[in-house]
Parts: C-alpha cells; sequence; structure tokens
C-alpha cells in the first residue's frame, strides 16, 4: 500500500555477503586477523540502525562506524552500487558451486567443510547426506558417531541464518507449548525466558524453564511435542527441538531451589547478566544460574526478588533487562513504573470501510468499547495515497457527519473525530487547514519518499509538525521490522520539535512496525516527549494488537504519566487543544 520505494540493497544482505567471505578465507587458511575483522563488520551491519545502502548515496563517511575501516568501506561501497563483492567471486570459484551450502548444516564450519571436502570428496549438502548415511562421516579426524548423527539431522533442516520471528508469531506458541509442558504430572513449576520473557519484537529462539522432581519424565514429555520437526538434542535437564515453523524452543529443567536463579539467568539479557554478576563480585558473592553463593553457601536463588534483594536491587522488570542503566536506577529506587494495559483507555489510530479498513465506524465503536474503551478516534487515510481508498474532504465531511450521528446514538463511548493525513514530500499535509480544525485531533504521517536525505526528511517531517492542526506523528521512523529500515531523520530535532509543538509521538503497536522502537523511546522520553500507543487496525480483531505497543513502551522505560492515551476523555482533549 505504500508508495513506490527505490530498492535498496538490506544491511542484512551486506552482512551475509560478508560473513560467507570470512567463511571461504577460513576454509583456506587465509589471515585470521582479516578473517575476524570480516565477521566483526558483519556483526556491526547487522545491528545497524541506519541504511548503508542510503549512507552510501549520501557519501557518508563509513570508516567512522565502529569495526569498519578503510578497505571494508570500499568493499561496502562496492557491494552497495554493483550488488556484487568480487573479492568473494574470486575465492568463490575456487571451490564447487555448491559447497558454500555446507556451511549452513548444522555442526559443520570453515574447518569441518574443508576436511569432509579434503579426505571424503564432499562438496554439497547431498553428498553429506549420503556420507552420513553411509556411517562415512564418522571415521574422519575430529569426527564421531555422535556428531556424524547431528550432521545427518542438520542435512534435513539446514540452519536459517539470522531469521528471527516476531514477538506475535511466536506468541501463540509459547502458550500452546506451556499449556503442554503442564499437562505432564511432574511439573512443578514452568515459564518462558528469553527475549520473549523480555517482551522484545522478535525473538531468535525461544526459552523455557522448568522445576521439576524428575526432568528426565519432563525432558521425554518435551520432545513429543506433536508440532515438532526435530529433535536436536535430549539430555538428562537439557533439551533442544525444532517445531515445524522452524523456530527452535529450548527447555531447561532445575531444582525448586534454583527456580529463581535459573529463570534470572536464561531470562538474561546477557549483558544484565555479566553486569549482575559483576555487581556482586564486589561483595565477595558469585551469581550464576544456581543462586548466588557467599563461599560454598547458597545464598538466593528460590525466586527472582531474592536474587536481586541479595546483591542491593529492587525487582527489576524483564523488559527492562538490557544493561540500559536499569542496575544503576534499581539501587537509587528510581526505576519506572511502567505503563499497563489496563492502563489504556482509548485508541487514537484506526481505519474503517471509509478507506482501506475491514469494519464500519460503528462496529470499530462497538468492538473498542467491548475492550472497555471510553474513546477512539477514527483515522481513515486521506486522500494521497490512491489504493487505500483515501478520503478527499467532501468524503471526510461526510464522515464527520455519520460520526456526530453515531455520538448521538451510541452509550458509553466517544469517537474522536480524526484522519491519518499524508505528510507530502514538501511538508505540507494531504488536506487544507478548514477541513483540519473541524477534526478532534490530527494524526500526519509519511507513506512515500522513505529515502530522502536525512536533511530532507526532517525537514519535511518538522514542517508538517509546524502544521497547527498536527496532533500526532505516526509511525515515526516508517521502519518495517526484517523488511523496510527506518527513514533517516534526526530524531534530536524530531524531540525538539515535537515538544514545541505541543504533539505527540505514536507508538504503532502493529507487530511489524512498532515504531518508536525501544531505545528511540528511553531517548525520547527524556528529551520530554509523550506518546501515544495505538494499534493502527483495519479491522476489530487488530484492536487487540494494543498490548504489543504496550510491551515496547515498557521496554523504553515509559510510564503511564507519558501516554496520553491513558488519559481520562476529560484531560485528553485538555492536552488536545
Ligand atoms: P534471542 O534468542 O536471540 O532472541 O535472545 P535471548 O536473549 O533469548 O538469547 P538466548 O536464547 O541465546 O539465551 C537465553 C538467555 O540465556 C540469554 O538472554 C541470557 C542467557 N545466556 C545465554 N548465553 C549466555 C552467556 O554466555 N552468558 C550469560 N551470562 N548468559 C547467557
Ligand atoms: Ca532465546
Ligand atoms: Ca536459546
Amino acid at each position: 500500500m505504500e508508495g513506490a520505494v527505490k530498492m535498496h540493497i538490506s544491511n542484512a544482505r551486506i552482512a551475509a555477503l560478508f560473513n560467507k567471505l570470512a567463511d571461504y578465507m577460513q576454509i583456506r587458511e587465509g589471515n585470521p586477523f582479516k578473517i575476524r575483522a570480516y565477521r566483526s563488520a558483519a556483526r556491526t551491519i547487522a545491528n545497524l540502525d541506519k541504511s548503508l545502502a542510503r549512507m552510501v548515496e549520501e557519501g557518508a563517511d563509513l570508516s567512522a562506524i565502529p569495526t569498519i575501516g578503510e578497505k571494508i568501506a570500499r568493499k561496502i561501497e562496492e557491494i552497495v552500487r554493483t550488488g556484487r563483492l568480487s573479492k568473494l567471486e574470486k575465492i568463490e570459484k575456487c571451490f564447487p558451486p555448491h559447497f558454500s551450502d555446507l556451511l549452513a548444516v548444522d555442526g559443520i564450519g570453515p574447518k569441518r567443510a574443508k576436511l569432509l571436502y579434503e579426505q571424503l570428496r564432499i562438496d554439497s549438502v547431498d553428498a553429506l547426506k549420503k556420507a552420513a548415511q553411509e556411517k562415512r562421516i564418522r571415521e574422519l579426524k575430529g569426527f564421531d558417531k555422535q556428531l556424524e548423527k547431528r550432521i545427518l539431522k542438520g542435512t534435513v533442516l539446514l540452519k536459517q541464518e539470522g531469521k528471527r520471528f516476531l514477538y506475535a508469531e511466536a506468541e501463540p506458541y509459547v502458550k500452546e507449548l506451556l499449556a503442554y509442558l503442564k499437562r505432564s504430572k511432574h511439573l512443578s513449576k514452568v515459564s518462558i525466558a528469553g527475549s520473549f520473557r523480555r517482551k522484545k519484537e522478535s525473538v531468535g529462539d525461544l526459552d523455557i524453564l522448568a522445576t521439576s522432581p524428575k526432568p528426565k519424565r519432563i525432558i521425554e514429555h518435551f520432545v513429543r511435542y506433536e508440532d515438532t520437526k526435530a529433535v536436536i538434542s535430549e539430555g538428562k535437564t537439557k533439551s533442544t527441538i525444532i517445531l515445524s515453523n522452524d523456530l527452535q524452543v529450548d527447555l531447561r529443567c532445575v531444582a525448586d531451589e534454583s527456580y529463581g536463579a535459573a529463570l534470572h539467568y536464561f531470562t538474561g539479557s546477557k549483558s544484565h547478566n555479566i553486569a549482575i554478576r559483576k555487581m556482586a563480585l564486589k561483595k565477595g558473592l558469585k551469581v550464576n544460574e544456581y543462586g548466588i553463593f557467599q563461599g560454598k553457601k547458597q545464598i538466593a536463588g528460590r525466586t527472582e526478588e531474592e536474587m536481586y534483594a541479595r546483591v542491593g536491587l529492587c525487582y527489576i522488570e524483564p523488559e527492562l533487562r538490557e544493561n540500559r542503566g536499569e542496575l544503576e536506577a534499581a539501587k537509587k529506587r528510581a526505576l519506572p513504573k511502567l505503563v499497563r494495559e489496563d492502563d489504556i483507555r482509548g485508541d487514537l489510530h484506526m481505519h474503517t470501510t471509509y478507506s482501506d479498513g475491514y469494519h464500519t465506524i460503528k462496529a470499530m465503536a462497538e468492538a473498542a468499547k467491548a475492550r472497555g474503551y471510553e474513546y477512539i478516534a477514527v483515522t481513515d487515510h486521506s486522500k494521497h495515497i490512491p489504493i487505500v481508498h483515501g478520503l478527499d474532504e467532501k468524503r471526510l465531511r461526510r464522515q464527520i457527519e455519520e460520526i456526530e450521528r453515531i455520538n448521538e446514538e451510541i452509550e458509553g463511548i466517544t469517537i474522536l473525530k480524526s484522519i491519518e493525513a499524508d505528510i507530502l514530500e514538501d511538508g505540507s499535509l494531504a488536506l487544507p487547514g478548514h477541513i483540519l480544525r473541524e477534526l478532534d485531533l490530527v494524526v500526519v504521517a509519511v507513506h512515500d519518499h522513505f529515502s530522502l536525505s536525512a536533511k530532507r526528511q526532517t525537514q519535511r517531517i518538522l514542517k508538517a509538525l509546524e502544521n497547527p492542526y498536527s496532533t500526532i506523528l505516526a509511525h515515526p521512523t516508517g521502519r518495517l521490522i526484517g523488511e523496510r529500515m527506518p527513514y533517516d531523520i534526526s530524531m534530536e530535532k524530531l524531540f525538539e520539535a515535537v515538544r514545541q509543538h505541543n504533539c505527540f509521538l505514536e507508538i504503532n503497536a502493529q507487530p511489524k512496525r512498532l515504531d518508536l522502537n525501544d531505545i528511540h523511546l528511553k531517548a525520547a522520553k527524556e528529551a520530554g516527549v509523550k506518546f501515544a500507543i495505538s494499534t493502527d487496525a483495519h479491522n476489530t480483531f487488530s484492536l487487540d494488537y494494543m498490548r504489543y505497543g504496550i510491551n515496547q513502551a515498557r521496554r523504553g522505560w515509559i510510564e503511564k504519566k507519558d501516554v496520553i492515551n491513558t488519559f481520562s476523555l476529560k484531560k485528553l482533549r485538555r492536552v488536545l487543544r
């Protein structure tokens, strides 16, 4: 539904090329420093919040990015301009055509790939599978029966490098798995851990923690889960399975007296854990997944609260455990009181049959009322984007009249008149002031021209916020998780302008958007910005996306008082003035 976008090579693709180059160089026993440099560059690139393609277009100095030197910068430019990396192509020519596929098999790294090729002439995944079935791999130096089994499994189940699942995609599996595990009579306690418990927007895999007097029985039950595609490992207290959709699930069983310690350990994040451990060490305490120890004596571990208390901290919510200042705040008893789903009194971004929504205004209002809301804003698209059947002035006037009529009839909820007005390329809005002034609020949004330079994109959005009728900037960075990078804008200038013009930033709750993200949210809050958490629902069901917006807000340290749709209608109207 978005306008024409220039296709950019993604950062993920660039990172993959460097990793592949490093793999090949490792097989050929190339310079280990260079190999390490390519790998660390790949890691940086994959985590970069800015499109390298766009930076190259703008002539930015890539070597200013940490871990990216002059030479790598030039290679990135080559990839962006030609789509290819000649150094990789040259080295690839020295190998059979499907050789690099071997590296996507669980258990095979560059060293083993080299050995398999030299000793057994294995040059493809098919050849590898055949050799494993014929039990020829176990004979090789450094290989054994166990590894051969693992490799055979791996050939059926190729690693999907870097594939992550949206939180919302993983959510139904978490529910089902926990319910399934609870059906075992040997289970005492169970909890999801890992990035899912921290409510991260995407998860690499699922981590589940259980306690039981008979862990072996729990594992046996776990590996029989019916949606399982492969059992990767099945130990006495640990097991890993792959679900039919390729989602990996790690299960860990511990004793009851270690439940809190293990839950804390497996919830992470890794860098939060490391920071806690360091802090404890200064007090002469040792922290691990079994508990907190003073010498040999366990002094905590049964609950997470106890773990935090023992190192001198109050309880830290999982969403905050990213080592972004939560330890310091917990020490000072200054942690934020995070916003909750039941603080929400209304939803300020949704579509109806007037544009590209599926349900009528009335149906959306009834559904919102059923969720206990006091108000909603109807924000159909403006006419600018053709596909979404946006409103022109005439149709918006008709909608305004219909909303006024419904508000007369309906009890217990108020429909606010609004629009999702397009921000045009020059920063003006798609509808004129004399109609916008009749609305209760105006949501403004960018839906095209994503690749403007940072300077022009920032000016464009700032100009839109200067419009006296603008209220909320929807999905402020335009990113689509895993699909489209955020557009290039100066966040500092944005935050400043939002405050200056008494506007608000949206936390768009669509699972793929979650825009602003957690890091920007914290920075925006520190800059004094207030927010609206909105679902951008296109039907009554997706009003339930609110919880994803709440998750992201909590990860960004956002409190109830920072969110305007926690206000009563009266107070909301006051801040909208
Ligand atoms: P993901 O799966 O990539 O979305 O992220 P996480 O955070 O779920 O990471 P995962 O599944 O690799 O590990 C689960 C937790 O286990 C992690 O959040 C913290 C803990 N953990 C894993 N490796 C280490 C480690 O090397 N040191 C420490 N302290 N903790 C670790
Ligand atoms: Ca995980
Ligand atoms: Ca894991």
